[in-house]
């Protein structure tokens, strides 16, 4: 799958970005794969700008397209997402996302507005742009969350068509996990895929949206962090936004993206955030990070960004400048 590949050296070096020396991400003197990471990581802004989790140019080029024609970062978000809901090969977003243990594809999404507006659905089935009815709870309803079959219904009113998002692929895979039927929730390279988007558009108006199937094989009826406002994302437009991927129990726990958001209202730049957030869920006592990963990435109002995560492999697509590249996230388990 393509997102588990890495665009390595190209966008370490990647063309156009400046070396920010006064941007350090940890206290000891960083080594020179680290400063090329950071670099990557840091570019001063020129806007507009897109950043997501994972490997997904195609989705980071369509909400450039609309940026760069003048549309606003809501709307950028929204249909840079759409694309990979609508991408069968993912398996953890949208149409062709693995199922629960029960067979059963469940969306979660959700969608944030630079004035802190904010719709979300929970447990959705049978849609595949979950991220177009979190869009419509926010503008049509007095709510923020829906969940499960009112969601569902909700959409169905609102226009969207109702189909079976179990592809043959999944069910396979689904039909294959159910002769052992080991239940481990635990996310890692392996099963990783969840979209989150951060853009700023020309005026510098920050907004954000993730879209998943979650965890594969989960309880019925489990709901990880991406559809959480201030866990799977965060934005506030005076300072920047956030987003995260991975086992969603511990970003909830955390409240992970709305803690990045602060810490970069507390000064710290995205990349010194977001790894200030990777650490509060590495060092809690008796924490199992070896068997988990998260990853968060965040711009702030600046259009400095960052990513971070507990174990290799994560990485963030940016477009900017006229470059939509992945560039591979530094992490915390180097042991
Ligand atoms: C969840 N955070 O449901 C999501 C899963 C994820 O890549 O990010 N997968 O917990």
């Amino acid at each position: 799958m393509k997102r588990r590949h890495f665009i390595k050296n190209a966008s370490l070096t990647g063309v156009g970005l400046a070396v920010g020396s006064t941007i350090v991400g940890c206290a000891e003197t960083p080594s020179e794969e680290k400063k090329s990471i950071i670099a990557a990581a840091t570019t001063k802004a020129s806007l507009p700008l897109v950043i997501a989790t994972w490997h997904v140019i195609d989705a980071t080029a369509k909400a450039m397209e609309i940026l760069q024609a003048g549309g606003n970062a809501l709307d950028a978000v929204e249909q840079g997402c759409m694309i990979e809901e609508a991408n069968e090969k993912g398996q953890s977003v949208g149409k062709g996302g693995l199922p629960d243990r029960d067979g059963n594809v469940t969306l979660d999404a959700c969608i944030m507005d630079k004035h802190g507006n904010c719709g979300s659905v929970v447990y959705l089935q049978n849609i595949t742009h979950a991220v177009s009815v979190a869009r419509k709870v926010m503008e049509d309803t007095p709510h923020v969350m829906l969940a499960g079959e009112g969601a569902k219904q909700f959409a169905v009113s609102k226009g969207f068509e109702a189909e079976d998002l179990l592809t043959d692929a999944s069910k396979q895979a689904w039909e294959k996990w159910k002769v052992e039927a080991k239940y481990k929730p635990i996310i890692n390279i392996e099963n990783h895929d969840t979209i989150g988007m951060l853009a700023i558009d020309k005026n510098g108006d920050i907004s954000g949206a993730c879209t998943t199937s979650g965890l594969a094989y989960k309880m019925g009826g489990r709901v990880g962090d991406s559809p959480i406002i201030g866990s799977g994302l965060f934005v506030d437009n005076e300072i920047g936004a956030a987003v995260a991927t991975g086992l969603g129990e511990e970003v909830v726990k955390t409240v992970g993206s709305f803690l990045v958001v602060e810490l970069m209202r507390q000064g710290k730049t995205p990349q010194e955030a977001c790894e200030e957030a990777i650490s509060r869920i590495v060092n809690k006592p008796n924490s199992d990070y070896k068997n988990f990963q998260v990853g968060y990435i965040a711009v702030n109002k600046k259009g400095e960004t960052g990513s971070y995560s507990i174990h290799q492999w994560f990485s963030m697509t940016k477009f900017q400048d006229g470059v939509n590249e992945q560039i591979q996230s530094d992490y915390f388990n180097k042991s």
